[in-house]
């Protein structure tokens, strides 16, 4: 296997070459939906490989991956049964090195989904764990009695009242040996006990056999659950949450996280270099952030928290209102704020587990184009490490669900079997609800071209594809010179070359205004004005010295400049990207 040199571009803005990623934009694959080169309707990682060229004309520098490894695919493959081998859905372990060889010949590295608050329940050390009370497996996992007094595997009879992300209890009952297993997830998705030291250095042993093979950091699934609050007790119960109580704050972030987190720096990463290590943290807050990004602790590089992705939710995750602007301001300016002295931001609208957001909090109809590059702009210029995720670099959509039968994801599924029992369930309400927030819109396969099956198989495809795939395609943004392709290009770009987008002090501007978005980025006596207006209609920018801003270089932009008569009126969904020296704004 020839291994091309790597050539891994030194950016412009760099300062510490050991933190290249704060110059580096990262491009999220979930390789079942991407692109399937042997006609079985399942994306794979030769389909990757094929498109690396497509990535690597985009610009990106990274590439994380979804789990390829063995699964049950109960979710999808962050349920695994084997972390040292290759789904063959997905392909083979020299298909991976060949990915690696091809992604680092075109300077890009890639980085490996980390699932290990949880394996697959056909894992082997929880069938070991399973089988019997004395299996010296049996505390790699959480096994606790029926509670005290009640029959078991009856409802409320479980160890505590947790319940799950994936609706119900997250105790599971075992025949076999009489006791209950804990899932924070799906009840195929047993939670590792990382009290137990075994646990925790079979996993830094993993960890190292990957990073021997050249992969290039990971992305930590809600690594920040993996310490609970011992002794194991009961959540709060809030009102309409039935007899299920708040486990959250007994399983988030809990007592021992940065204590595990600064073993697996010490076991895995000491010593090594240019790694991209980020850790998806559901609930983590600035303090908590701040603590886990500080290089002095020597613990991950940035976090992906979650508090923007819950701006437009009246309760829980199909509960959807419409954005208000400032509250998403509020939080996004936080973070920014929170994490300037110390520790680094993750910057995302997208993953796979989110709807897509030129239809979340843009006009994914009229002004699709303009809206997908103006939420661009806005996410890629603030401080820290943007992440894109597939088909966003495009502009595509949700997918126009039209049942509950069309939901595959198993948090959908399990959410609508939970409730539609419940008295005065509202199924037009909930499908409506439930269309627009489902994971589904993000695992709808990528669209590559306008012949049938968008180009993404020559077979059936595993999920339905968006019927506006002839139009919304990755083809005809890359001929399209003013395509969302090619505004995301160019964002790239500036991240790579201009050392106020990666190093700039962040200011925030018009904080209660509902239509316009607006901050600054400045450094070294350039200051950068990042303007975006979330409306469908015009809007005027009343900042100070708004004539000399006009008259300043336009950087970017998703319309055709306009001579100002006096001021900056942005136009529906309009961004403008400006620049100026001095210390500005
Ligand atoms: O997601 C963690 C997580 O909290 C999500 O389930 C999120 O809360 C929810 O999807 C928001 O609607 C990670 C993975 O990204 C997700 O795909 C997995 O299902 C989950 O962990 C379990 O591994
Ligand atoms: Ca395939």
């Amino acid at each position: 296997m020839s291994t091309p040199t790597s050539t891994f571009p030194a950016h412009a803005s760099l300062g510490d070459q050991d933190a290249w990623w704060k110059s580096a934009v990262v491009y999220q694959i979930y390789p079942r939906s991407f692109a399937d080169s042997n006609g079985d309707g399942i994306g794979d990682l030769p389909g990757i490989i094929g498109k690396l060229d497509y990535l690597e004309q985009l610009g990106v520098d990274v590439i994380w991956l979804s789990p390829i490894y063995k699964s049950p695919q109960d979710d999808n493959g962050y349920d695994i049964s084997d972390y040292q081998d290759i789904d063959p859905m997905f392909g083979t372990l020299d298909d991976v090195d060949r990915l690696l060889d091809e992604a680092h010949g075109r300077g890009i590295r890639v980085v490996m989904d980390l699932v290990v608050n949880h394996t697959s329940d056909e894992h082997p050390w929880f069938i070991e764990s399973r089988s019997s009370k004395d299996n010296p497996k049996r505390d790699w996992y959480w096994w606790r009695p029926a509670r005290e007094g009640m029959e078991p595997g009856t409802p409320g009879a479980e160890p505590t009242n947790w319940s799950s992300f994936f609706s119900g209890s997250t105790w599971e009952y075992d025949e076999t040996t009489g006791e209950y297993y804990l899932h924070l997830f799906s009840k195929r998705q047993p939670d590792l006990n990382w009290e137990n030291p075994e646990v925790r250095h079979a996993v830094y042993e993993m960890m190292n056999w990957w990073l021997d093979r050249g992969i290039d950091g990971f992305r930590m699934d809600v690594i920040n659950l993996i310490s609970k609050v011992l002794p194991l007790k009961d959540g709060i119960v809030h009102e309409g949450e039935g007899r299920f109580g708040d486990g959250f704050p007994l399983f988030t972030n809990g007592p021992r996280v940065h204590e595990f987190m600064q073993e697996m720096y010490r076991e895995v990463f000491e010593g090594r270099d240019k790694l991209l290590n980020v850790g998806e943290m559901p609930g983590v807050t600035i303090d908590e952030a701040k603590l886990f990004t500080d290089p002095a602790r020597k613990e991950l590089d940035m976090v992906f928290h979650f508090e923007h992705m819950g701006v437009d939710r009246e309760w829980g995750k199909f509960g959807h209102t419409k954005l208000h602007l400032p509250d998403l301001k509020a939080i996004l300016g936080r973070w920014q704020e929170g994490l300037e002295e110390s520790g680094w931001n993750s910057l995302y609208w997208n993953n796979h587990d989110q709807p897509r957001v030129v239809s979340r909090f843009g006009n994914d109809g009229e002004y699709r184009v303009e809206s997908a590059k103006m939420l661009a702009a806005i996410l890629h210029l603030q401080r820290g490490t943007p992440y894109i995720y597939q088909g966003e670099e495009i502009g595509m959509t949700n997918m126009p669900f039209a049942s509950f039968d069309d939901f595959q994801d198993i948090e959908a599924r399990n959410y609508y079997a939970a409730v539609k029992e419940t008295p005065g369930f509202d199924p037009d309400a909930l499908l409506a609800n439930m269309a627009k927030s489902t994971r589904d819109n993000a695992r709808t396969p990528m669209q590559w071209d306008a012949s049938e099956h968008a180009g993404f198989t020559e077979g059936t495809p595993w999920m339905a594809i968006n019927p506006n795939y002839r139009d919304i395609n990755a083809d005809a943004a890359v001929a399209d010179e003013h395509s969302v392709f090619h505004f995301y290009r160019k964002l790239i770009d500036l991240r790579h070359t201009l050392p106020v987008v990666v190093n700039g002090d962040f200011r925030m501007l018009l904080p209660e205004d509902e239509r316009i978005y607006a901050y600054t980025r400045s450094l070294d006596g350039t200051t950068m004005l990042v303007l975006g207006n979330f409306s469908d209609d015009e809007a005027p920018v009343e900042i100070d010295d708004v004539d000399a801003w006009a008259a300043s270089e336009l950087v970017i932009g998703n319309y055709p400049a306009q001579e100002p008569a006096s001021g900056i009126t942005l136009r529906p969904w309009e961004t403008r990207v400006y620049l100026r020296e001095g210390d500005a704004g």
